[in-house]
């Protein structure tokens, strides 16, 4: 018995059906489940596949049993589940981050060139039809450029990676990297780009350097208690004036406060953000959105198309790759 939380993208959902030996519970449509179906319908599943707003808890763990072997989650992130409760009950957990990789990175591009341009700012001008009461001038709507700028990473797996990647050819001159060993070498070398790049990719020795030192700071790690806020005011008064914080990975690694005060003060220059803390409850008054500098998205950091579709089959593919024991295309290391 599984039981998925939504009706996926075709390919994915084709491959769940040819799934005979199944007993398939889904719920009828791609919108969120109601919590209480999904606590009803898991008694006695072996499998679940759920998404990022599905909460994995103890609660949904125990109203399956002892029967559960394998949750997939349509998700890289995976602060959604209960990873003690899932280590201690020998569940396996599959996830699906190489799918997202490059839609998110593309997405961070963006946003840093958003920030520093001031697209959201420039756009609200248009959009309030304020273009005929702006005079040109030299220095109007002006931002600094990308190129000849350090990057800094906070978190340097895939996703950050790639994003490094993509920055290279816009002429960014060095790139810092933070991860849980600070001024050691990344663990992995996604794409070649640490050891014979073409400019220079080392370890911060810690966070007051990366502050300090990077035109743009990119937020790509996950979220633990060690990184919950690790962007606070301490680190916005490390950052340069002319600096852009671009945050894809989880809201609460940035304190909203802190970062609302840091563009108050001008202590930077921008913000591009696709999470925030208490998402999706944001409402038209928040403080953040009255910082024109800062550019704010619901979180589609993976949504194109192909990546959606990919993400789906992975999912299907780690479910069912699970329940026969076999290796997954990704697993989350217990
Ligand atoms: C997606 C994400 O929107 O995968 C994640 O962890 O945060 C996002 O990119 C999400 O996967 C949709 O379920």
């Amino acid at each position: 018995k599984v039981v998925v939380t939504r009706q996926l993208i075709e390919p994915a959902q084709k491959l769940l059906e040819a799934a005979s030996d199944l007993e398939l519970i889904q719920w009828p449509t791609d919108q969120p489940c109601d919590r209480s179906w999904l606590l009803e319908q898991a008694k006695g599943a072996s499998g679940i596949l759920l998404m990022l707003s599905d909460k994995c808890d103890k609660e949904l763990m125990d109203a399956a049993g002892d029967t559960l072997k394998v949750i997939a989650s349509f998700s890289v992130g995976t602060d959604h589940v209960d990873r003690e409760a899932i280590r201690e009950r020998k569940i396996r957990l599959g996830y699906t981050p190489s799918a997202l990789t490059d839609a998110v990175a593309d997405l961070t591009v963006m946003l840093i060139l958003m920030a520093q341009r001031r697209a959201g700012e420039a756009m609200g001008k248009v959009l309030t039809g304020q273009w005929p009461q702006m005079p040109w001038s030299p220095l109007l709507m002006t931002g600094p450029q990308i190129r000849g700028t350090t990057v800094g990473f906070l978190g340097f797996g895939r996703i950050a990676q790639a994003t490094l990647q993509r920055l290279i050819p816009f002429g960014i001159s060095k790139a810092l990297y933070l991860t849980s060993k600070p001024g050691q070498p990344a663990k992995e070398d996604h794409y070649g780009l640490l050891k014979e790049g073409s400019i220079p990719v080392s370890p911060a020795s810690d966070w007051k350097q990366l502050a300090a030192e990077s035109d743009v700071v990119v937020v790509g790690c996950a979220l633990t208690p060690s990184t919950r806020h690790i962007v606070n005011s301490e680190f916005f008064h490390q950052m340069k004036k002319l600096a852009v914080l671009v945050n894809i990975a989880r809201g609460p690694v940035v304190d909203t406060d802190a970062l609302v005060s840091a563009l108050e003060t001008g202590d930077i220059f921008g913000a591009g953000l696709d999470v925030i803390e208490n998402e999706p409850n944001i409402q038209a008054d928040h403080p953040l959105l009255k910082q024109p500098r800062c550019v704010l998205l619901p979180h589609v950091g993976s949504a194109n198309i192909e990546t959606r579709e990919q993400m789906a089959v992975e999912s299907v593919k780690n479910l069912l790759a699970g329940l026969k024991g076999e290796a997954m295309v990704n697993e989350v290391e217990p």
